[in-house]
Parts: C-alpha cells; structure tokens; sequence
C-alpha cells in the first residue's frame, strides 16, 4: 500500500491535520515533539462519482476509497546530524511513498515555533538534502570497485546516477526539483533516498489569515517551482469542523468561504501524487471504490477484491462510470450492448466499472 509522510517542524500542526484527515486521535500539544512514534492512518477520498452510482444501483452501503497518512516525529533543523528526533524522524520519512509538507503560517504565543511557510520548507528541504548526501558518500566508489571487480555495467551505471545526484544535492537542491531522467530515477531507487520522492505542502494558515491565502501560499508554490502543489488550510479549523456533523460542518465551513475544506482537495492530490486510481464495483448490496496503480491490468484490479478473482480471472465487464449512470444501470447498459468484455490485458482506467467473471 502506497503511503503519504507528513513532514514538518515541530508545532507545525502535523498531528492535528493527520487526525482532521484520518479521523483519528493521535495527540496534539503545544509543545515541540508530542509526537514519537509513527501513526498510520487512512484518509477517505470522496468521490462523487461513487455517490452518483450507489444512487444508480439504490445500494444498502458505499465504501470510498483511501490514502495511508502516517504522522511523523517532528523535524528539528539539525536533524541529519542527530538533532532532535533526529534518526527516528529520518527513518519515518524514508518508509513513505509520498511526502506532505506541512508548513506553519498561523501566529500563536502559546505555541512556540517558527511561523514562516517559506522558511520552514528551506529548512526541512536543507535537512533531507543533508540526509541524502550523507547516505550517498562514498557509494558510487563503492560501486565503481564492484563493477570493476564483477564486471557488471549496471553497477556502473548505478554510480553514474549517484555521482549526478550528489552534483544536485550538494547545490542544496532536492532531487524532486531536479530534472533528472526517469532512466536516472530509476538507478537511484536501490539508494533508498528522501528527497526523490514527490511532494506535495499545505501552508497551516490562522482564522485571520484566511483572506491574505494566497499572498501566503503563492510564495511557498514558487519555492517548489512545479515540483508539487501548495495548498492553504485552516488546519486546526478544519479539525474541529471535522468533528462536527456534515450539516453544520458545511455551513461552519461556507460560512468563511472554505466551500467544502481543504481536505477533500488534499486526500485528492495525495492520490493523484501516489499514481493511484480508481475503479468501481456497484449493486444493490454495496457500490464502491476500490484504489490501483496507474496502468495496472484487469486481473491485478480483480486481484484487489479478492484474491481468488485474481487466480480464476476470465474476462472483465467494463463500462465508465458516466456511460452507466446515462444509460441507467447495469442491466440497461447490457440490453443497449454497452457492456465490453475485456481479457488479461485490458489497462483499467480510472472511473472504469468493473464485474469480474472468474473460475473458483
Ligand atoms: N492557533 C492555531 N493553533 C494551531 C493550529 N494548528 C495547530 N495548532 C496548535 O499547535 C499545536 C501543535 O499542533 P500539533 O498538531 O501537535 O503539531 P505537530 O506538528 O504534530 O507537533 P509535533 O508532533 O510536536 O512536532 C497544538 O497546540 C495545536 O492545537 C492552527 O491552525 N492555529
Ligand atoms: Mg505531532
């Protein structure tokens, strides 16, 4: 399962956006470093196309899909010499898939720490930079004599990737906003590093700072200049309206000119940001969304619902999710002769509706 770190200096309000995304209850202080351990949680990702269907197929329950956040021990500058939570921290970061910077803008005197979004990711950027060239010393040496000794080019070409890596890093630019090839990326994945991961940040705004958003957010998604996107939260706003029901979290919410929140916005991007998709399976019984890698084929989706429709896989039933709410349902679609049957190497798209015919 493909996971989303979030990655911040100590009272940046990670822990209040992870319970606020997940639903959780992990705890929020403020003081630096409430958090230790690392806590995995599951953001629901709403999807009104899922809703349109359960509606189609009058269906008794409806499951969304999902995006794995883990909150992370806060990162004090210092950190890729031991500071802080040091080791832990780092260690959290490089089980993620995905980081999301969490970038504190609001104003506190109760809460100490630094409130300034911009110079916060310089900090949390120049530390996992740090990281990265510490892990990468003396590892293209290393196998630079391998390949000699062995006669293997790939260990050669590993070394190629490492020595433009460390041209990067030791500019202090993270490797997520270097242009390096895929062929490149691809070498350097046995290296285990942080910064070649993608990113995303949201900037933790104070109630009043609601209406400045974006004079706040803009210079932060200069600073990632297209790496990844910024959004601007009311994080601890958001967490309380979370708390609340749907009703009276919409009107608190409207109210100040959120709309619907952020966190729809970032279960979405975290998604998109992971390569995950989704396909539907609707009826009576249930309609939900079920979460693949971006190119995956009919057998590996079937694979996802159980494992046995996966090992006795025949054929797919597959229409988009739009068509079949137009036509009217299942049973119309397959009178209209809309249904296509695909084999083992169909790409499933995301939106698709799948019903798997399979051998027990
Ligand atoms: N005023 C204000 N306080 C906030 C906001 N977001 C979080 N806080 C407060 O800031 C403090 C720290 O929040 P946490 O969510 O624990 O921050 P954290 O980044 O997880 O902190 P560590 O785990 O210690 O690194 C808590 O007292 C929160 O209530 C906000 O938007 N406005
Ligand atoms: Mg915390």
């Amino acid at each position: 399962m493909q996971r989303l770190g979030l990655v911040g200096l100590p009272n940046s309000g990670k822990s209040s956006l992870f319970n606020a995304l997940t639903g959780g209850h992990v705890p929020v202080a403020p003081h630096p470093f409430t958090t230790t351990e690392t806590t995995v949680g599951v953001a629901p990702l709403p999807d009104d196309r899922l809703d349109a269907l359960a509606q189609l197929s009058h269906s008794r329950k409806v499951v969304h899909a999902g995006v794995e956040v883990v909150d992370i021990a806060g990162l004090a500058p210092g950190a890729s010499s031991g500071e802080g939570m040091g080791n832990r921290f780092l260690a959290g970061i490089r089980e993620v898939d995905a980081l999301l910077f969490v970038l504190r803008s609001f104003h506190d005197e109760a809460v100490p720490g630094l409130s300034d979004p911009v110079a916060a990711l310089d900090a949390l950027e120049l530390e996992l930079v740090l990281a990265d060239v510490a892990s990468l010393e003396q590892q293209s040496e290393k196998r630079r004599k391998q390949a000699r000794l062995r006669g293997d080019r790939s260990l050669a070409a590993e070394a190629d990737a490492i020595d433009s890596a460390m041209t990067i890093l030791q500019t202090g630019t993270p490797l997520y906003r270097a242009e390096l090839s895929a062929e490149t990326r691809g070498r350097l994945r046995g290296s285990f590093l942080l910064t070649d991961k993608p990113v995303l940040a949201v900037v933790n705004l104070g109630d009043d700072q609601i209406e400045a958003a974006a004079d706040i957010v803009g210079p932060v998604a200069e600073r990632l200049d297209g790496a990844g996107e910024a959004l601007g939260a009311c994080v601890q706003l958001e967490a309380e309206a979370a708390q609340l029901p749907p009703d009276e979290r919409a009107e608190l919410l409207s109210g100040l000119g959120l709309g619907d929140g952020v966190l729809p916005r970032v279960a979405r991007a975290a998604f998109q940001l992971l390569g995950l998709r989704t396909f539907f399976t609707t009826g009576e019984k249930e309609s939900r969304a079920w979460t693949f890698r971006a190119g995956a084929k009919a057998p590996e989706c079937a694979g996802t619902i159980h494992s046995d429709l996966e090992r006795g896989f025949i054929r797919a039933e597959v229409i988009h999710w739009d068509e079949l709410v137009d036509l009217g349902g299942w049973a119309r679609a397959k009178a209209a002769g809309r249904l296509r049957v695909e084999g083992r190497d169909y790409e499933v798209l995301d939106g698709d509706v799948l019903e798997i015919r399979f051998n027990v």
